[in-house]
């Protein structure tokens, strides 16, 4: 069987997933999850009843694939192309992109709920034809994501300077090169995601709408750190310009 991706179109530990599989030259679908209302099949295909379910996952004949990190290993064993996991240290950078980003998540959903425009970008269309009651019943999933994944736990201060330190690490690390270790890694594809809480990459990559994209962004940081955001946006144009062997099935 193709393997199915079941992602976030908008969600860059998702683009992790997508930019591994294609690097590698994996062939896969790729099917939208819809938060909440997917959760139930998702468990079911996780067999996983209790505790929290994320994507994305990847289902393949050897089982489900519950995490991006994984999937880029699975994508490292069985595709083509460059290695994307030559050696420890990816995994170390794997893990700070997961800081970076559930720092960024924290803040950047503090800005979304006070933004009617993004919420109703979230709202799936048949649900913003019920106006106010949508958009609070979307209100109420974004603070519940938020929360599932420790936002509450320190305050947006916190987040803040967590995301700030790991983009200084990200910094001192290249010394202005094209790579983090000598040669293009999975170091590079998840740590390129952290840019998007400072600023989004090309809409083809990263699906956000115009609000949401605001809202990720942080014009103050993306001064602060253009030499990074240039960076990602080099790395992009030079390892991601190929179009995804994706093909998209409706969900
Ligand atoms: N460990 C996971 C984390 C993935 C993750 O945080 N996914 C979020 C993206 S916002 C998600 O699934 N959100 C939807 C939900 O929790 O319902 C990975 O890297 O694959």
């Amino acid at each position: 069987m193709t393997p199915v991706l079941l992602q976030l179109p908008y969600s860059p530990w998702s683009e992790r997933a997508r930019w591994a599989l294609d690097a590698k030259g994996i062939e896969y679908t790729q099917r939208r999850y819809q938060p909440l209302l997917g959760e139930p099949e998702l468990r079911r295909r996780l067999r996983r009843w209790r505790g929290p379910v994320s994507v994305p996952v990847l289902l393949t004949d050897e089982g489900a694939l519950a995490d991006s990190v994984e999937i880029a290993r699975w994508a490292d064993a069985h595709g083509s192309g460059p290695t994307l996991f030559p050696s420890d240290e990816v995994v170390r950078w794997a893990s700070r992109s997961q800081d970076g980003l559930a720092a960024g998540r924290a803040v950047s959903l503090t800005r979304v709920l006070a933004m009617p425009d993004a919420l109703d970008e979230l709202t799936p269309p048949w649900a913003r034809k019920l106006g106010a009651v949508g958009r609070a019943v979307t209100k109420a999933g974004v603070a519940r994501t938020r929360r599932k994944y420790g936002g509450s736990a320190q305050t947006d201060a916190e987040h803040q300077a967590n995301l700030e330190a790991v983009l200084d690490e990200l910094r001192a690390a290249l010394k202005g090169r094209a790579t983090i270790l000598d040669a293009f890694s999975f170091a590079d594809i998840a740590m390129a995601q952290v840019l998007c809480f400072v600023a989004v990459p090309d809409r083809r990559w990263v699906k956000l709408g115009k609000a949401n994209a605001a809202a990720f962004g942080d014009p103050e940081l993306a001064k602060r750190y253009a030499d990074l955001v240039g960076w990602r946006d080099a790395l992009y144009a030079r390892y991601r310009e190929r179009e995804a062997t994706a093909t998209n099935v409706a969900s």
